[in-house]
């Protein structure tokens, strides 16, 4: 394993292979891997919390996610930043990460210096890759990429979950299709601290109605307490038409976050919400290797073949077993 050190120093200094590598060790399951990477982490030098920004994005699949990062990510990088890409995606669990596909999507920013894109962790559960994306993001902080994006496919959970690991939260959404909103949940609409009709090119009066239902229905939601009304822009990824709005659009929400203080709460709030991610993910990490456990677990599944139905109860010995050997 490489000198913690040696690693600290190269990714202060950019070093993209390095920090890929540390990311890979992040990612792992081992416990050798897991004390290297809190050794890692814990090694990291603290950053002035108002030198980084971290956005989310999100939208319903062929939104436009990916063309829309590319063309602000490079408007980004002309504003002087160095930016990160990463993503949370559930689903690529099981097909594997989807981004990298998407590299095809994000093909000037894949070739830049100045642009990082990692995809999704594989495998695990959404606290899981939520820990790991928690993680990557400092290591990328650290590099000096300032501006984190962290994309994510429109399926609640994973929504939550970026949320609560960025400071604002830009939704996408097409022109048209009028029903409902297309489908966006209410609790979503509300998590955005700023909304983007894209694919104003195809459809520029549909898309001009949609930013206005889209504003009615923010009308109805309670104020936010930071007393910003999220803006609704109307934009062309594929065209790059009207990108610098939205990008003048998320600075002028992140320079009110600054200004008040606000961004030392969220990051705070941040931190929690990684202190549960990690804990949910190392508890299912040591019940999965434990022997005794599995033991249990295989009475447990033969009880079931039996007829058991009292699941309570076998959940119960699985977690007694649990406790009890953890205690050593
Ligand atoms: N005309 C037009 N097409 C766009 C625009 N933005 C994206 N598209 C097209 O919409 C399709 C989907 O775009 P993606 O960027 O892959 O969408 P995505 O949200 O990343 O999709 P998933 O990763 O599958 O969820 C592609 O064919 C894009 O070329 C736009 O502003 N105008
Ligand atoms: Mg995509």
């Amino acid at each position: 394993m490489p000198s913690v050190k040696e690693v600290v120093e190269k990714i202060r200094k950019g070093e993209v292979a390095a920090l890929s590598r540390a990311i890979t060790l992040l990612e792992s399951q081992t416990d050798a891997h897991r004390a290297w990477s809190a050794d890692l982490l814990k090694s990291l030098p603290a950053l002035p919390e108002q030198s980084t920004f971290r956005l989310g994005i999100s939208g319903t699949p062929g939104v436009g996610k990916s063309t829309f990062i590319e063309a602000f990510g490079l408007e980004l990088i002309r504003r002087g930043h160095r930016i990160a890409i990463l993503a949370v995606d559930p689903s690529s669990s099981i097909s594997g990460g989807s981004i990298l596909g998407d590299k095809t999507r994000m093909e000037q920013l894949s070739h830049h210096p100045a642009a990082f894109i990692r995809p999704s962790p594989s495998g695990g559960f959404l606290g899981g890759i939520t820990r790991v994306t928690r993680e990557t993001l400092l290591l990328c902080e650290s590099a000096k990429f300032d501006y984190i994006l962290v994309e994510t496919v429109g399926v609640g959970q994973s929504e939550i979950a970026v949320h609560g690991m960025t400071d604002a939260f830009l939704l996408l959404a097409q022109p048209g299709a009028g029903d409902e909103l297309q489908g966006i949940k209410r609790g979503i609409l509300e998590m955005a601290d700023l909304l983007v009709v894209n694919k104003a090119d195809l459809l520029p009066n549909e898309a001009k109605r949609t930013a206005a239902e889209l504003r009615r229905s923010l009308h109805l939601a309670p104020p936010r307490d930071n007393g910003w009304s999220p803006p609704v822009l109307t934009a062309a990824a594929l065209t790059g038409t009207s990108v610098d709005a939205v990008a003048d659009s998320v600075d002028h929400y992140r320079e009110m976050l600054n200004r008040d203080g606000q961004l030392a709460v969220l990051r705070r709030k941040q931190r929690a919400g990684w202190l549960k991610d990690s804990i949910h993910s190392e508890l299912l990490r040591r019940l999965n290797r434990s022997e005794e456990v599995k033991a249990v677990w295989q009475n447990c599944l033969a009880a079931i073949e039996k007829g058991e139905t009292d699941i309570n109860a076998l959940s119960e010995k699985i977690l007694a077993t649990f406790l009890d050997t953890s205690k050593t």
